[in-house]
């Protein structure tokens, strides 16, 4: 098999990918990397000195693909399937792009941040950083919810790009900064990512990690 995916199930960046396999049945090796493991994380810092994953190796065309969002344009490029990841028309490619940008940047980074304070000793708590992180949150929700007034996806009628990056970071924003009252939108929308058949089998295998999810420690 010619793509191998470095990988972790529990890891937020690394649904979006999985989703993106999923959406058009492309065969590839899931590699589960440890990095609490220094031998894995050394082998693994071999193929990327970044040391984040999702890493995406493909044997056939000799390349090593790293960051979630360009895995999937090298998807969409070179193992294209039914679902178009990113649109053939420009205005909508466009579109799909920056919606990717956002929810990464608006929404998971900033659950990564509340996440991470969750993680770190009582002495070296970041508190300011994390109600920073949870105010941009909240105007990101605001923004989304304006733009899911229908029952469309993240970038219009088809499911994208934008989509595989907005179900990890509603999924776990939701659990860090529930939505409450007055979100009814992305609410539903989340619903209807969680529904996708590629999302329903990522959650399901990310299912037995999900006691090591740090639920308290702000
Ligand atoms: N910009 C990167 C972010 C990747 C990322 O943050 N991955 C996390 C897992 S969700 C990671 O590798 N964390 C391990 C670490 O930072 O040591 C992408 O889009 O792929």
């Amino acid at each position: 098999m010619s793509l191998t995916l470095y990988y972790h199930p529990l890891a937020s960046f690394c649904w979006k990918v999985l989703i993106a396999l999923y959406e058009n049945d492309i065969p590839f090796t899931p590699q589960l990397v440890k990095l609490g493991d220094p031998s894995e994380r050394a082998a693994f810092l071999k193929l990327w000195p970044i040391g984040k994953f999702p890493l995406l190796r493909d044997q056939a065309r000799g390349q090593t693909v790293p960051e979630s969002s360009i895995i999937i344009e090298y998807l969409d490029q070179h193992y294209p399937g039914r679902t178009r990841l990113i649109p053939e028309d420009a205005e909508l490619a466009l579109q799909a792009r920056l919606r990717d940008r956002f929810y990464d940047l608006y929404v998971h980074m900033q659950t990564q941040a509340v996440i991470d304070n969750r993680l770190r000793p009582q002495d070296a708590k970041d508190r300011h950083g994390a109600r920073n992180a949870r105010t941009r949150l909240r105007t990101s929700y605001a923004i989304i919810d304006e733009q899911m007034k229908g029952s469309g996806w993240a970038a219009g009628a088809s499911f994208t790009i934008a989509d595989c990056s907005a179900l990890p970071a509603l999924f776990y924003a939701s659990e860090v900064e529930p939505f409450g009252n007055g979100l009814a939108n992305v609410s539903a929308y989340l619903e209807r990512l969680k529904a996708r058949p590629s999302v329903a089998r990522v959650l399901k295998e990310a299912e037995p990690y999900f006691h090591m999810f740090p639920r308290e420690g702000d």
